[in-house]
């Protein structure tokens, strides 16, 4: 646990995160919701690298570091072992560690109905190790783990994966409370974060956080695709209570074409002029060959086979 002697803020500024952050923007709103008497256990991610450089900290709270996997684990821990019931505990994680390495902890803990909030800024990829895909990543969106195309005139369709329905899940394990958000809308956040902590038992809170390089946005974009995200129905807010939807955004019903259908129309137009049908040839194309070379080059003398000459002929030379 890291120090911080300032006693203005739960979270002061200076966290080193990219310009325009919107998991910060999202985090700040968070934080907004706490009092003083919470604990924060963090788990690997942008949040606690860009907070905690060492040996400073941006936390005016108490705050712990968890794995990259286990902060669920270290929160109910944590819980368990408070003298004063009255203390909170939040767990922050990202959507790399709420959807996919950190799943099943969490799980564990809605199963034992552990009683604390957890939140997860979901940038919808592995933000601090450079957007590598998660369970998070909505289909067809770019990611550097996307299939490239060999063809540089094209760019890679996009993920094949359908994003995991995480508030299902969450739903699944019949927690008391379980909203969405965006970075959009910073007052919505801090409100869900303090209604979470009035309620006694599991929690959980999903926000939706434009990461600037991984998403290619400019640093004064994050807000803006975070309301564009819930004004097109993407990422709507909702708020469950008790496995019952009490609460979700309308969207304005103006006399125009709703977002899935300009959606579908601009695909038709796509399919129609060929530039998706191009596209996809060309991804199929490009697997295609990558897997024909695919252990092509063999070594005649101990039979190691290698994906790329270059690869064989260094080999050769180490003989
Ligand atoms: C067990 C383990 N595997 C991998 C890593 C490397 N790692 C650190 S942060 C991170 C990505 C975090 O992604 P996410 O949870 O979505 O948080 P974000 O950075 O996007 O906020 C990874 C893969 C690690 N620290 N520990
Ligand atoms: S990489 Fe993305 S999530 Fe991480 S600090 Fe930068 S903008 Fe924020
Ligand atoms: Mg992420």
């Amino acid at each position: 646990m890291l120090k911080n002697n300032s006693k203005k803020y739960l979270l002061s500024p200076g966290a080193n995160s990219c310009a325009g952050c919107g998991e910060l923007i999202a985090v700040r709103a968070a934080v907004r919701g706490l009092d003083k008497n919470t604990i924060v256990v963090n788990a690997t991610g942008c949040l606690e690298v860009t907070s905690t450089a060492y040996p400073l900290s941006c936390w005016g709270l108490p705050w712990v570091h968890s794995l990259f996997e286990n902060a669920s684990a270290l929160a109910s821990g944590i819980k368990a072992a408070l003298k004063n019931k009255n203390t909170k505990v939040v767990a922050f994680g990202g959507d790399g560690a709420t959807f996919d390495i950190g799943l099943g902890l969490l799980s564990g803990a809605w199963e034992r109905g552990d009683d604390f909030l957890y939140v997860c800024f979901d940038t919808e990829a592995y933000s601090n190790t450079g957007f590598q895909a998660s369970g998070a990543t909505p289909l067809g969106a770019n990611t550097s783990t996307a299939p490239a195309s060999l063809d540089k005139n094209h760019f890679a369709v996009g993920s094949e994966q359908r994003k995991k329905d995480m508030i299902a899940i969450a739903l699944a394990h019949g927690l008391n409370y379980v909203a969405s958000s965006t970075a959009g809308f910073p007052d919505d956040i801090t409100a869900k974060i303090k209604k979470a902590l009035s309620l006694k038992g599991p929690s959980y809170i999903q926000i939706l956080s434009p990461c600037v390089p991984g998403w290619k946005i400019n640093y004064d974009s994050a807000v803006k695709l975070g309301k564009l995200a819930v004004q097109t129905g993407l990422y709507p807010l909702l708020e469950y209570e008790n496995g019952v939807l009490t609460k979700a955004t309308k969207l304005k019903n103006n006399s125009g074409p709703s977002a899935a259908e300009t959606i579908k129309k601009q695909q038709e137009t796509k399919l129609k002029n060929g530039t998706l049908q191009n596209s996809l040839e060309v991804q199929t194309k490009s697997r295609n060959t990558k897997e024909a070379n695919h252990n092509k080059f063999i070594c005649e003398i101990c039979k190691k086979k290698y994906s790329y000459e270059k690869s064989l002929v260094n080999h050769i030379d180490r003989h």
